[in-house]
């Protein structure tokens, strides 16, 4: 599935509308001045930015959107989240990979829906510390970075302001990595559903290696299908990645966290990349520095960066 040539289009996403801590919406700016762009060109890649992705006024939509239920912002992540689907389906069908830079992970929604309007059947690989499968009826924050896979799996009662979102996302085309702070109401979805999920125990008791066989095994067995990697840096432990903002202790090392881009963009069958919840305001220079850094580095893993 990988395009060849191998072009890539980067989608900035400066937005912070599904959680409260600002700042986020300057990771996309970060990453490309940190110089990704290029580095991905030294890969090999041909890179396509035409500029940050230029949402309509946020903070007047913000302003005049009130919570529905729990959900915050909520007309403002649709309208975005919407807007980032269109345009990662577009680069998806014209053959060039989109890697899109959050920005928080509410924007997996639009990024997942885009990927799986050109490739049905492709599956997921979520890498995070949360499951980020809060319901409607399950948020406790109403924070909307908590609940994108909730919207992809059409889980919880229906609103009408995420009507475009098709629930195209099967409960066993998803696995997750690096879990270890997982709301009970979400604990209890993942049972429900059946969903896969190798937390921090499981990465621990068999290693990354062997991890990211069996979440491949699970979702991409003979390994022909689509696949989507959903990155958050939060999945790593905040000693590697410390600039993000619901950093969680005994998370992912640095090799961990690269393997997993490693092996995935090994199989070949990589079409989309998100890289989110870089939040370049929290913790010092060189922390930022770090972190961003991090992110760069993991975007070039999964496109193809090997260590010899
Ligand atoms: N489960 C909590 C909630 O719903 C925390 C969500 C955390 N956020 C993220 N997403 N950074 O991965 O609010
Ligand atoms: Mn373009
Ligand atoms: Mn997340
Ligand atoms: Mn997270």
């Amino acid at each position: 599935f990988l395009p060849n040539p191998k072009r890539v289009a980067i989608v900035g996403c400066p937005f912070s509308g599904g959680q409260p801590r600002p700042g986020v919406d300057q990771g996309p700016i970060h990453l490309i001045e940190a110089g990704l762009p290029r580095q991905l060109e030294e890969l090999g890649w041909e890179v396509h930015f035409d500029g940050h992705h230029q949402f309509e006024d946020i903070s007047a939509s913000i302003a005049s959107d009130p919570p529905i239920g729990k959900l915050k912002n909520p007309r403002t992540v649709s309208k975005v989240c919407e807007a980032v689907a269109k345009v990662v389906g577009k680069h998806a069908r014209e053959g060039v990979l989109p890697l899109t830079l959050g920005g928080d992970h509410s924007l997996g929604m639009g990024t997942v829906s885009g990927t799986l309007e050109q490739y049905p059947d492709a599956c997921v690989v979520w890498v995070d510390a949360h499951a980020d499968i809060n319901t409607v009826e399950t948020t406790g924050s109403g924070n909307i970075h908590g609940m994108p896979v909730a919207f992809l799996l059409g889980l919880g009662s229906k609103i009408e302001e995420y009507a475009w979102i098709k629930p195209a996302l099967k409960a066993n085309r998803l696995v997750y990595i690096g879990l270890r702070d997982v709301d009970a109401g979400e604990k209890a979805i993942l049972r429900e559903h059946n969903i896969k999920a190798f937390s921090m125990h499981e990465v621990d008791k068999y290693g990354i290696g062997k991890v990211v066989e069996m979440a491949l095994d699970h979702v991409n067995p003979a390994r022909q299908l689509p696949i989507h990697l959903s990155f958050d840096v939060d999945s790593l432990d905040p000693t590697v990645a410390p600039s993000t903002g619901t950093p969680v202790r005994g998370g992912l090392t640095f090799r961990e966290g690269h393997y997993i881009c490693e092996a995935i963009y090994e199989t070949g069958c990589l079409v989309a990349l998100d890289i989110v919840e870089v939040n370049p305001s929290l913790e010092d220079a060189a922390s930022v520095k770090q972190t961003v850094a991090i992110g760069c580095s993991l975007a070039r893993s999964a496109l193809g960066e090997t260590l010899l």
